[in-house]
């Protein structure tokens, strides 16, 4: 791949634009062509990043660039475009392990998303560790991704899902969740940040606290590692899972991270090609991690666009983009907690990524469709999340989701839809 000549100067970037936090928010917008477009006759607002990310020309270039001078099947041919698409496949694979910090890539599986890669555990991992009187412990805040495929498991086992509470600022009681883990508790599956209130989880003392009753932990972090740094071994997380669409590379790629010694002894998810030693009809066996687990002909330009999706984030870097954004979370929970009618849901004190809001006497959906007039997109609904929806008594909120090429003058334009929706509504 030759993403790097196309990256942006990170030295060059490092002027002062806003909050001083020495960011070029500017120079990053120039990077990604649908950030220009108009959107209605209005500059294009985008604020629905938790969602799905935009994605910039380093990605483009290299899915296209692979389609256009690369594309073969991977693991598959001794021919010179099978051993390039294999080689630049491996080498995401690299990006992705180092990353998060993964000890070796064999523990770096490719799925479609977070959403196969917690069905991937729940289907391996949990049908053969589960059983009929056992529990698996969720959050209250947890994505319909981190809660059904469990629900599913749980079913068939005859096992049950156990909930740990929040507070009605959005944050996980850790006493109670504690109080959870028993010798019935078999896994423990959390997210790192929560897609419907922005709150960051205690993560490393979730994973202390499950682990001194040496129960696994499988780490949703769909919404943490476009966000901060996420260290995997540091955490000692047993299972993380991540979607490459929320971090600007392209959609229908992601990770499953598993602890090597946890995946070995995981019998396989899907069968297919790629996954087998050798196949009779009397007996399989199966590949070497991480091939175990990815039957089939793989996303291979997925995978290369989510490398490049990483090269261009480790160029800006991650710590810079997480001080830019807890810069820009303050400032539009300021600005919009302060305009009258509007109550924030959730209130953390740790929190990334997300404001969540409701406006009194107006559907969420109503604010959703008229800030679509001004150009600014943000999602409104149940979020996916409906079990926290109800545990706030309501039935759906508007949720503006923000990334690093988000700006002060886009939240002030949101805040003044914001006005424009009540004045509607007066
Ligand atoms: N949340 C949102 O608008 P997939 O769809 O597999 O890439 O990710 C699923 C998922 C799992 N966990 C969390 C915490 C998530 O936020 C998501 C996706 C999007 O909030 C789409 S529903």
């Amino acid at each position: 791949m030759t993403t790097a000549a196309k990256l942006p100067s990170t030295e060059s970037s490092v002027r002062s634009r806003s909050f001083d936090t020495g960011f070029d928010v500017e120079r990053i917008r120039g990077d990604f062509p649908i950030l220009a477009r108009d959107i209605r006759g209005k500059k294009l607002v985008y604020l629905d990043n938790a969602a799905t990310s935009q994605k910039p020309r380093v990605v483009l270039d290299a899915v296209s660039r692979y389609y256009e001078q690369e594309n073969a099947n991977i693991h598959r041919g001794v021919h010179f475009l099978s051993e390039l698409a294999t080689s630049e496949h491996d080498r995401a694979r690299q990006s992705v392990k180092s990353f998060i910090n993964a000890a070796d890539a064999r523990e770096i599986i490719f799925v479609r998303g977070t959403t196969e890669a917690i069905n991937l555990v729940a289907q391996t991992y949990g049908r053969a560790n589960v059983g009929a009187g056992d529990e698996v412990l969720v959050t209250a805040m947890e994505h319909h991704s981190n809660i059904v495929p469990w629900q599913l498991l749980c079913e068939e086992k005859g096992a049950k899902l156990r909930v740990a509470p929040i507070n009605d600022a959005g944050e996980l009681i850790l006493d109670d969740f504690a109080k959870l883990l028993t010798s019935r508790t078999k896994l423990v599956a959390v997210a790192h940040v929560s897609n419907a209130l922005g709150t960051v989880n205690p993560i490393s003392e979730i994973i202390q606290l499950a682990h001194q009753k040496n129960i696994p932990v499988l780490v949703d972090g769909a919404q943490a590692v476009p966000h901060m740094k996420v260290d995997v071994q540091a955490l000692d997380a047993d299972f993380y899972t991540l979607s490459s669409h929320k971090m600007f590379g392209p959609m229908g790629i992601g990770v499953l991270y598993g602890k090597a010694q946890l995946l070995e002894a995981m019998p396989p998810y899907q069968g297919g090609g790629d996954m087998i030693s050798s196949v009779t009809f009397e007996k399989t066996t199966y590949n070497k991690l991480p091939f175990k687990f990815e039957a089939g002909t793989p996303d291979v330009a997925g995978a290369i666009g989510f490398g490049a999706a990483i090269e261009y984030l480790n160029a800006i870097g991650i710590e810079n983009i997480a001080k830019y954004e807890h810069e820009l979370l303050t400032y539009g929970t300021e600005k919009l907690g302060s305009i009258e009618g509007v109550r924030l849901i959730g209130t953390a004190k740790e929190r990334a990524g997300v404001i969540s809001f409701v406006i009194e006497g107006v559907h969420p959906h109503d604010v959703g469709t008229i800030l679509d007039q001004e150009g600014i997109a943000i999602r409104t609904g149940h979020h996916c999340a409906q079990p926290i929806m109800d545990r706030f008594g309501i039935p759906a909120t508007a949720r503006a989701s923000f990334a690093f090429y988000n700006t002060k003058e886009e939240v002030d334009a949101l805040a003044n839809g914001i006005q424009k929706v009540r004045e509607v509504f007066a």
